[in-house]
């Protein structure tokens, strides 16, 4: 089943659910300004003008997590200066959640430093999160780290709109970064998000010592899902001192295009979210990561707990390259 009937009829635009690593490959080291091109080429077929999606992150339940991901600050076992809180307050939140919509905010992503969600009152309060954000008319996203179908059947009934849960790399590279959980914990919390009919953001992160096979690999697995998800972050890793990724190179912004163009082609009608690492780019590297088919940006000056750029840099980037933000749309609780 395909997520773009509309525009199936393009020649350019190209739905397929079966693709090889030498097909994504021979896509991905395509001359830079050919892929650019093309994926510039599918993206003005698939949704018109260029606009961007505007997102706002909070970190509704900060560090002490108990599994071992190499790039995250949050991991109880690393010694980074994040301290461990408690799950925020609802008021706290739906506060935020207007404020970033007064900015201009149309999604709004609450992320819980969880291995997995437990059923009790703390999830109670995340479903009165999730609608109250709902009810402010911005599409509300969670990332609650592994889920069962109960727990996505009750999210659905809240009116989440999507939930994120990346992938991160290739199945191959998965273990050299976590070991916690396994890649297959993954895809069965995807399909869990999937059949309870909530849109599945998932993406990955670049620059963590994976090869160009890992990153086409990562794609591949997105785009040969049954249905492509709606949303695929990419993130240029941000290398915070304390982890065990503390030493890795930057990402090169020609690697980022890379990756969000070949993203763009296999997967046409996803919103493709320039996500962490916008502080360590340029604003020319970033504008060329929009015109390789990224449709979005998360705004404001924390990610979760680290930092990203200045609000009216990143207003005054928009406005220079004549990118008109999204705007809000009045939608169902059906999702993005
Ligand atoms: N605990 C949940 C989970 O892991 O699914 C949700 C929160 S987790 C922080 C969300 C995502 O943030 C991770 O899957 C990872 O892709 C991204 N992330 C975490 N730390 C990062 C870093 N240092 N640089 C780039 N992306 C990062
Ligand atoms: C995603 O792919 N990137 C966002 C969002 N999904 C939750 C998180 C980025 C986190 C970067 C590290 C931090 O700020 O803690
Ligand atoms: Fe925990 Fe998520 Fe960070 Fe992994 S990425 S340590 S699961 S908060």
């Amino acid at each position: 089943m395909s997520s773009v009937p509309s525009v199936q009829a393009s020649p350019e635009v190209v739905v397929r659910h079966d693709w090889t690593l030498p097909e994504v490959r021979a896509i991905h080291d395509l001359p830079l300004l050919e892929l650019v091109y093309r994926a510039q080429t599918v993206h003005r077929a698939t949704f018109g003008e260029p606009e961007v999606q505007l997102c706002s992150l909070l970190s509704i339940k900060t560090g002490g997590c108990p599994e071992d991901c190499a790039y995250c600050p949050q991991s109880a076992r690393y010694r980074t200066g994040v301290k461990a809180e408690r799950l925020m307050e609802t008021g706290e939140v739906l506060q935020a959640a207007g404020k970033a919509r007064a900015a201009g905010a149309t999604r709004f992503c609450m992320g819980a430093a969880w291995r997995e969600v437990k059923d009790g009152p703390q999830f109670d309060r995340v479903l009165s999160m999730v609608r109250g954000v709902r009810a402010l008319g911005m599409e509300a996203c969670v990332t609650l780290g592994m889920l069962t179908q109960d727990q996505a059947r009750r999210l659905k009934e809240a009116g989440l709109s999507a939930y994120n849960h990346n992938l991160d790399t290739s199945p191959e590279f998965y273990g050299e970064i976590i070991s916690t959980r396994d890649y297959d914990d993954r895809l069965r919390t995807l399909a869990a998000v999937r059949a309870a009919g909530i849109s599945v953001c998932s993406g990955g992160i670049l620059g963590m010592g994976e090869s160009v096979d890992d990153r086409c690999e990562l794609l591949r697995t997105l785009a040969n899902q049954e249905v492509h998800p709606e949303s695929v972050p990419i993130n240029a890793l941000v290398a915070v001192p304390g982890t065990p990724l503390e030493h890795r190179e930057p990402v090169s912004p020609v690697e980022m295009v890379r990756a969000i163009a070949t993203a763009r082609i296999l997967m046409p009608a996803a919103m493709v979210r320039l996500s962490a690492g916008r502080m360590q780019m340029s604003q020319e590297a970033q504008l060329l990561c929009m015109m390789a088919g990224a449709n979005s940006l998360f705004f404001g000056e924390k990610l979760l707990t680290t930092g990203n750029p200045e609000y009216a840099a990143d207003m005054a980037l928009l406005e220079g390259a004549g990118l008109r933000p999204l705007e809000p749309k009045l939608e169902t609780s059906s999702g993005s």
